[in-house]
């Protein structure tokens, strides 16, 4: 059945007990901190909690948000096979007093009136590729209007197609990009500022690719990021310079509910860690960060900073945080379990 096949496979929760060993990195780094560190050899790692108002309900369906990307104020998505909306580009309607969010610690409660949904709308559809599996998306060109946009496939495509970005034809279709054909494959997708390297990240090999935006595949080997468990996106962060030597890419672990930053080189600088020990979904519920799937870079502060956006899946059942001494008489987490985040990563040298 399709739920199944729904790729980057999900765990349970992590049990309260052993969600931050005290010996561990993210457990000696305050929670939201700016700053932090590891046992030497290791990469720094801080651990980062979801800004104020954050997550919010991510529609009022299960999407299936598997691949993310942001644009001058409006956010993209797309979904994997299993979503309600297949084949077709996604806007997230986001809330319109979102842009000023002061920073660290101290940061004031979100309004209590503040909605706990987000709106998901289709944009456009796209008709034909190989299958319409899409787990991840990037937007070309990376800075000024989207003219096109990228998205790997998976579920017996091992391929990128290419679709427009205002009506969704699709214009191109680059394969293999492993040259196997496996469910487990390249999940996330993030394009260089010429626009000509694509950068892909494997699930399972948690292993960054890059190949020719135009090909030929198979995608060449960078580097396996040691730690990761689950690699399900990839953002671009031209660190704000035109040079391309400081370049970062965000690498997002769904299993290890971890981002890492990495250089195009594949050496990992730093590790926000999205997994504190209180967690909440947007109705106040306990609820261990579980099915994160995709990931969008925002925007960049002044003290270099990264807001991000990261959306939720759907985990298999049993959902992972609807039984714990609740039941859903209303049904809400069948109707509808993605969720939205917003975090702010500070800055690794
Ligand atoms: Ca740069």
């Amino acid at each position: 059945m399709a739920a199944t096949l729904t790729a980057c496979a999900s765990r349970p929760p992590r049990p309260p007990s052993a969600a931050a060993p005290a010996d561990s990195p993210s457990a000696a780094a305050a929670h939201g901190s700016s700053s932090g560190s590891s046992r030497s050899g290791e990469p720094p790692t801080v651990a980062v909690t979801p800004l104020p108002g954050w997550p919010r309900w991510l529609g009022d369906a299960n999407h299936q948000i598997s691949g993310l990307a942001y644009r001058d104020g409006h956010l993209y998505a797309v979904s994997d096979q299993s979503g309600v909306e297949t084949r077709a580009l996604l806007e997230i309607e986001l809330p319109s007093n979102e842009s000023v969010v002061p920073p660290g610690e101290g940061a004031p409660p979100a309004p209590a009136d503040l909605a706990r949904s987000v709106g998901v709308r289709v944009r456009c559809r796209w008709q034909g590729g190989p299958h319409p599996d899409a787990e991840g998306m990037a937007i070309d060109p990376m800075n000024g209007p989207p003219q096109s946009v990228l998205l790997t496939l998976e579920t017996h495509a091992d391929a990128l197609v290419e679709i427009g970005f205002d009506d969704c034809a699709l214009r191109g279709q680059v394969a293999p990009l492993t040259g196997s054909d496996s469910n487990e494959g390249i999940e996330g997708i993030a394009l260089s500022p010429d626009g000509g390297t694509v950068y892909l990240v494997h699930e399972t090999r948690t292993t960054l690719f890059s190949m020719p935006r135009a090909g030929p595949g198979p995608a060449r080997e960078i580097a396996r990021i040691p730690g990761a468990r689950s690699l399900c996106d990839a953002a671009y962060d031209d660190r704000g310079t035109a040079t391309t030597d400081d370049d970062r890419l965000l690498l997002l672990d769904r299993n290890g509910r971890r981002i890492y930053d990495v250089t195009l080189q594949g050496r990992v600088a730093g590790v926000w860690d999205l997994d504190p020990d209180v967690a909440r979904d947007p109705d106040g519920i306990p609820y261990s960060l579980v099915a994160l799937e995709a990931l969008a870079l925002e925007a960049r502060e002044p003290d270099g900073s990264l807001l991000v956006y990261a959306a939720t899946d759907t985990p298999p059942r049993p959902f992972p945080y609807s039984r714990r001494g609740k039941d859903d008489d209303a049904g809400r987490y069948e109707r509808r379990v993605g969720m939205l985040y917003r975090f702010r990563l500070p800055p690794f040298p």
